[in-house]
């Protein structure tokens, strides 16, 4: 939490998000390791220095003992974190049930699960109140924790309920609220039976913040249609009171409103030179020498599309002979939400997939596809980025995506290519220098595989450069900056309007 150059903070930040950055192992009665966990969010906020920050969330932990709970609050002290206890009734009816079974899937096109479509079936009800039950909580740690100034600033999905119980608790506290993922159609919000107190809820906040301007949008659309609150060019009036609605991508040059997230270049620049990093570079050359590298990092989600970027790579395959031993796909899949079925079912579909293009285009000697169910260490990680020649990022719905950006980041010395889904919202920043695709369509994905590898060098560096240029520019810090200074003059705007 430190400045390093000794210079004072502009201004403390509580950052609220559902996860804290840190995943905490219990070693004993009152002993805990913490380590930094993988997840965009996580990524973006790590590049946020000039706020006194504090991180208010759950440790991913159930914590049941008084000893404990002491214990691990000490540890996070130290990290600047904040946790908030969630027993394991609230997060299987919040966090596994309302947050990843109901929000995440609907936001990201994938619809209602089907036994919860009607409002009155219990599960859903009872998966309703554990969400605000548990944000409630989040609330109460924040007013905890409070001091007039601070900045509350609010993230995704699964805090959407927060906004109104902490101005319900104090109308003066600055709040903003960032949603990571996409917003849908106000067609597709409108399904959800908790439709209304959500929006109103979100409204509370002083400043919304989208990724893209179509989710922002969307979100106005929603709140007429569903509020019958009509959007004005600042956000949404109800009442005479504004809540202001931005996003971080816009077509237009509208720089009041610009807060493009990104991530902290600059460490994947300055990893590159580490000797460790150098010798895995080196390391990884020789391994596939005489081999083109494609890469793939996700989350293993199902909106990350990956059965279709690795059915893609199989139509390449069979589609070009003369490639399949000239090239290797290495797709690193971090398992996540491990306990629901709908993830165990993905895991078993992309490893028989991977098993069968392996057993079919495979050597004794070699395969085409490399698969590792795991989470790669930064430095490993800015090796492989740096060895690859064409990222493939096949999302079918993505907030944003920041592995394009890390790619990017890494490439200074290769250059190498960018397979962007469109249904990223970073296909609005990264799109004029990537090879943009539908993920949904094989057979394009495929013929973009092969565009990318007899790609020329005078191209590749036209779009490496375009992408580069972006990715420098617009980083977590500027990010951050531009949201909190954003909410700093709505507040303002807001307490002038009402003096008049
Ligand atoms: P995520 O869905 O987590 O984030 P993304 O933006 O791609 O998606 O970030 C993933 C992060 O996790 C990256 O920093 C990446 O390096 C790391 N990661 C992924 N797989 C890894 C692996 N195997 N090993 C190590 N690290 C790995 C959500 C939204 C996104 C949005 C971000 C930020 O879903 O759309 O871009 O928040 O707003």
């Amino acid at each position: 939490c430190e400045r390093q150059d000794g210079r004072p903070f502009r201004q403390r930040l509580l950052v609220v998000a559902n996860r804290l950055p840190v995943s905490a192992v219990r070693r004993g009665e009152d002993s805990w390791s913490l380590e930094i966990s993988a997840g965009g969010l996580v990524t973006a906020l790590l590049g946020v220095k000039e706020f006194e920050t504090r991180w208010i969330g759950w440790a991913g932990v159930n914590v049941p003992d008084e000893i404990g709970q002491k214990a691990l609050t000490k540890a996070l002290a130290e990290k600047w974190c904040i946790p908030v206890f969630l027993d394991e009734e609230i997060v299987h009816q919040y966090y596994n049930g309302y947050c990843n079974n109901i929000l995440w899937p609907l936001f990201h096109y994938l619809g209602l699960p089907q036994e919860d479509r009607l409002a009155t079936t219990r599960s859903f009800q009872s998966q309703f109140a554990a969400y605000k039950k548990a944000n409630q909580m989040f609330a109460d740690v924040v007013n905890m924790h409070y001091e007039e100034g601070d900045v509350v600033w609010c993230h995704d999905y699964h805090l959407m309920y927060l906004p109104e119980c902490l101005k319900n608790h104090n109308n003066n506290m600055k709040v903003g609220w960032f949603l990571h993922t996409p917003f849908p159609s106000s067609e597709i919000h409108r399904t959800l039976p908790s439709r209304s107190e959500l929006l109103r809820s979100v409204l509370a906040a002083d400043l919304v913040g989208f990724h893209t301007y179509d989710y922002a949008r969307h979100f106005v659309s929603a709140c007429t249609r569903i509020l019958g609150i009509e959007g004005t060019p600042e956000g949404v009036e109800d009442q005479g009171r504004l809540t202001r609605v931005a996003a971080s991508l816009w077509f237009f040059n509208c720089l009041r409103h610009q807060f493009p997230i990104g991530i902290d270049s600059l460490r994947f620049q300055n990893a590159l030179l580490v000797p460790q990093v150098q010798e895995h570079i080196k390391e990884l050359k020789e391994r596939f020498s005489g081999r083109k590298v494609m890469l793939g990092v996700d989350r293993l989600d199902m909106i990350k599309g990956i059965p279709q970027k690795i059915l893609a790579f199989e139509k390449f395959l069979e589609e070009n002979p003369n490639w399949r031993d000239k090239v290797v796909l290495l797709q690193i899949a971090v398992p996540t939400r491990t306990d629901v079925p709908e993830y165990q079912k993905l895991t078993s579909q992309v490893h028989e997939i991977v098993g069968r293009i392996n057993g079919r285009f495979g050597s004794l000697t070699a395969v085409p596809i490399h698969h590792l169910d795991r989470s790669l260490d930064f430095h490993a990680l800015c090796a492989l980025y740096a060895v690859t020649d064409v990222a493939l990022v096949t999302s079918l719905r993505d907030g944003m995506n920041l592995v394009s950006y890390e790619f990017v980041a890494c490439q200074e010395a290769k250059k190498g290519v960018l397979i962007l889904s469109e249904f990223a919202g970073a296909a609005q920043s990264l799109g004029a220098g990537a090879i943009l695709v539908n993920p949904w369509n094989i057979t394009e994905v495929a013929a973009s595989i092969a565009q990318a590898l007899n790609m020329s060098a005078e191209e590749r560096e036209k779009r490496h450069q375009h992408n580069f240029h972006h990715v420098t520019k617009h980083t977590a810090q500027e990010w951050a900056e531009m949201f909190v200074s954003e909410l700093n003059d709505t507040v303002v705007e807001a307490q002038l309007r009402t003096s008049k």
